[in-house]
């Protein structure tokens, strides 16, 4: 047993599973064991929905006053950014991702609570002055307890998009992280209990999907489900809440199509296909893994990209010089590395890139052309940094290409002609439409996907939506 363990907690306090068990924790840059978890059974899970069940109904977070609830929060984000960098270390350390990127993760994950802190602080309702004498006035309280359920790709800021919400409109939350990246979420408990947040309000579960998420979702005792992860898993949870009609939001993955026509500015479309494709080696829903790219410009973009590519320093996390690093597991490293081995056999041909012979976990930087669109690594979510090019001679046949998918998360587009940039962004099927840029986010618009990609939006008011309650409230006003 290594020294470093991550609990459950619950009722504010750090907790061993009830059975004792515990998973291993691992480091996948250097591939070894480097911590445990307590491995949450059903025992587990009916504990830590007992927990916000009482937090919820007993009180006193939901009725506390807005300025109050936001102060607390605030005292939270002020810890997490005191405490940056050890977050930052725990989820370089346990998902591999470059030390500068997680630092900016983490700066995001504050950012999340400040925004909703104040947001549900600062929100206005509405009146309705009605013909008959009436006024009808909308309410929003809290919904009660919400399951959130969290992926491996950004384990704190994937965290903090549910917690931060959940928590500031009122409700007391059940977070379980991802079996492979259980550390900076706990210690986002541990940090909650310190910014003296009453017991329950957040509790962490750690364990596998089944039992300890699954249990979570089909309690009935649960008033909302939020998840992110895979479309599979989505479906089960959907499912696993429908028992007990508990709304669900899903956030699922992508198949994000990147079109450069050939009037773009190539400096800036080559320095975004290439953050959209391998940041965080492509472990992003919302990664530009489809690229299509005008006939006019095609050999030119391509030079440059590949050797753009080519350039990403990849080594150790840790090094500040490196920008990308290894996938943040191996069962992950194996999924990855199954769709590349399938490539020439459809007919594809790898530009650069491919699987890395140091037997690290490991995929460089990798470009396909020529696959159909038919094969397995043109047309399902890879989640790795494998980018598949097509190029395009019209803008009908660009849009005709880009949605043609199951999933509808996000598109981007590059062009300078101004009535092109509306025109396309309006045709394209996605929740989020980026022209000219990627991975910008404003947390008062709606976030999610179509299709494949999820089931509802979060952000701003659309968060306030789903973590509330929302009533009518009708008086007389003549008699
Ligand atoms: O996902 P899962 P995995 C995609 C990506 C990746 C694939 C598999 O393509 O390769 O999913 O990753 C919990 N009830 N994305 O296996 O299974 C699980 O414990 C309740 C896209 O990690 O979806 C974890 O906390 N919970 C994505 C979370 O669900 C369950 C991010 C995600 O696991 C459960 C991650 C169940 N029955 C992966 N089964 C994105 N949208 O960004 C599992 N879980």
């Amino acid at each position: 047993m290594t020294e470093r363990f991550f609990g459950h907690i619950i009722d504010g306090e750090e907790v061993p599973s009830a059975d004792g068990g515990n998973f291993e924790v691992w480091n996948p840059w250097t591939q070894d064991v480097w911590a445990h978890a307590a491995e949450g059974g059903a025992e587990d899970a009916a504990r830590a929905v007992a927990s916000s069940r009482r937090a919820f109904d007993e009180g006193p977070w939901p009725q506390l006053g807005r300025a109050e609830r936001a102060a607390a929060i605030h005292r939270l984000a002020d810890l997490m950014e005191q405490r940056a960098d050890e977050l930052a270390t725990l989820d370089t350390t346990n998902m591999g991702k470059p030390f500068a990127q997680a630092k900016h993760d983490v700066a995001r994950s504050v950012w999340n609570f400040r925004f909703f802190a104040d947001h549900q602080r600062d929100h206005r309702g509405e009146v309705y002055p009605m013909d008959s004498g009436h006024h009808t006035y909308s309410e929003y309280g809290p919904a009660g307890v919400v399951a959130a359920i969290s992926p491996w790709n950004f384990p704190l800021m994937m965290a903090s998009w549910k917690v931060a919400p959940a928590i500031a409109w009122g409700n007391t939350c059940i977070i379980k992280p991802s079996e492979d990246t259980p550390a900076s979420v706990t210690m986002l408990g541990r940090l909650a209990a310190e910014a003296g947040l009453p017991p329950g309000v957040l509790n962490v579960l750690n364990g596998q999907g089944t039992p300890a998420g699954s249990s979570l979702t089909g309690d009935d005792r649960v008033d909302r489900v939020t998840f992110t992860g895979s479309s599979a898993t989505g479906k089960r949870v959907m499912a696993s809440a429908a028992s007990h009609l508990a709304p669900v939001s899903l956030e699922l993955g992508g198949k994000g199509a990147n079109i450069v026509f050939d009037d773009a500015d190539l400096d800036n479309a080559v320095h975004w296909a290439v953050e959209a494709i391998f940041r965080n080696s492509g472990q992003v829903c919302l990664a530009g893994s489809r690229l299509f790219v005008g006939s006019g410009i095609y050999s030119e973009f391509m030079a440059r990209f590949v050797e753009a590519a080519e350039a990403l320093p990849i080594g150790d996390p840790f090094d500040p010089a490196t920008k990308f690093s290894s996938l943040a597991s191996k069962k992950h490293f194996d999924k990855v590395s199954s769709y590349l081995e399938g490539v020439p056999d459809d007919g594809g041909k790898v530009v650069t890139g491919g699987i890395d012979e140091s037997g690290r976990w490991l995929v460089r930087p990798t470009i396909i052309t020529g696959l159909p669109l038919t094969a397995p690594a043109y047309c399902e979510e890879i989640f790795g940094p494998v980018c598949v090019v097509n190029r395009f001679e019209s803008e009908e046949e660009a849009v005709a290409l880009a949605n043609d998918t199951r999933y509808g998360l996000n598109a981007m587009l590059f062009t300078e002609n101004l009535s092109r940039a509306h025109r396309v962004a309006s045709r394209l099927r996605a929740g989020t439409v980026w022209v000219n840029c990627f991975f910008i986010r404003d947390l008062r618009t709606p976030f999610g996907g179509a299709g494949d990609s999820g089931v509802g939006r979060e952000g701003g008011d659309f968060s306030r939506e789903f973590f509330t309650e929302p009533k009518a409230v009708v008086m007389q006003i003549q008699r």
